[in-house]
């Protein structure tokens, strides 16, 4: 049984600005200021999440293998520390659905009672994993939402008495600065009941001689998987960006535990961007700064958990110790 459900769109909540009315906003805001800047949320364009499927798959490229070590290995501990009373099952920003897969194998061999509901903004990724899923487990009840997080977190705390466990996996935290990240747990704590359980991934803290190629590969993947962020602004807000004249740099910061992705202008050169009616100069080796993926500690990551109202109540790890799943309950 699977529906998707549209927040933004059925009047439930109303968006502050249309989609592309942010982008515009955004761009503008990040192209005209000193230290410039692209939100890393821009990235995800068709061929852009296609890029990161690649991402994904590439050897160097360790998280995602680690976290379906974790859930392979863990999904039976997961189940039971779930325990059996019914249960949402709400996936925050569900992609292809390839990890959460383990889980909902455990649950379903525990004979737990629960409702899988993806959210994400994209509605064809969501059609997609809730036709697959439907497919694969068709006693399993899907409720897809198309919405961001919070609309979807505020909408869905008013629905009904079961519990919720909020998937929030990938390390899509990391790509949230740590204001962002304080803010993002308080609000997520705030639409959920005690004892509601969020299951978080976090990439570790470990030798820059191991992060840098994840974020600079040798096949150039997350290069251009940069760069089309450029693409993007040309088609969608007439730009001239010369891809060819601007290059993915990418940094280990250990102060601010992040990895840190630029794209550096090779020489000076003025782009247009037609659709705001502005120029942009770019001195030779200016900066954008497009991306950080924040990495943590356990530590770090228990005190994130006591101080946005959560106990943290298992951790699971790969054998390596590259990546966390954190339980966390409400408290
Ligand atoms: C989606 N996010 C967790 C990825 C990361 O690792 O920060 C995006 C990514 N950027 C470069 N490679 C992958």
């Amino acid at each position: 049984v699977a529906a998707v459900l549209h927040i933004l769109t059925d009047g439930h909540v109303a968006p502050v600005l249309a989609p592309e009315e942010e982008f515009a906003r955004d761009i503008r805001e990040g192209l005209t200021r000193t230290h410039k800047r692209i939100p890393s949320k821009y990235f995800y364009d068709e061929r852009g999440s296609r890029l990161f499927q690649q991402i994904m798959a590439l050897d160097e490229y360790y998280l995602t293998r680690c976290e379906y070590e974790i859930l392979k290995t863990h999904a039976a501990d997961i189940s039971a520390a779930i325990g059996s009373a019914p249960f949402n099952l709400m996936e925050l920003g569900a992609g292809d659905g390839y990890k959460t897969d383990l889980l909902i194998r455990a649950l379903q061999k525990d004979k737990r009672t629960f409702r899988y509901v993806p959210v994400d903004i994209s509605e064809s990724a969501l059609r997609e994993l809730t036709e697959k899923l439907e497919r694969e487990y068709p006693r399993l009840e899907v409720q897809g939402i198309v919405a961001d997080y919070f609309h979807a977190l505020r909408w869905h705390a008013e629905q009904g008495a079961w519990r919720n466990v909020v998937l929030f996996l990938g390390s899509s935290i990391g790509n949230m600065n740590q204001t962002e990240t304080r803010l993002f747990l308080k609000a997520l704590r705030a639409r959920l009941k005690p004892n509601d359980l969020a299951l978080i991934g976090f990439d570790l803290k470990k030798d820059p001689a191991i992060l840098l190629p994840a974020y600079s590969d040798s096949k150039g993947i997350t290069a251009q998987f940069n760069l089309n962020v450029l693409r993007r602004i040309n088609r969608e807000l007439e730009a001239d960006f010369d891809l060819n004249q601007f290059f993915h740099y990418e940094t280990w910061a250990p102060v601010r535990g992040a990895m840190e992705s630029y794209l550096l202008s090779r020489r000076a050169q003025t782009v247009t961007i037609g659709a705001l009616g502005i120029q942009v100069a770019f001195e030779p080796y200016e900066a954008i700064h497009t991306e950080y993926s924040f990495k943590y500690t356990p530590g770090e990551i228990r005190h994130y958990a006591a101080e946005a109202g959560f106990a943290a109540a298992h951790e699971y790890f790969d054998t390596r110790h590259y990546f966390e799943d954190s339980l966390w309950r409400a408290i």
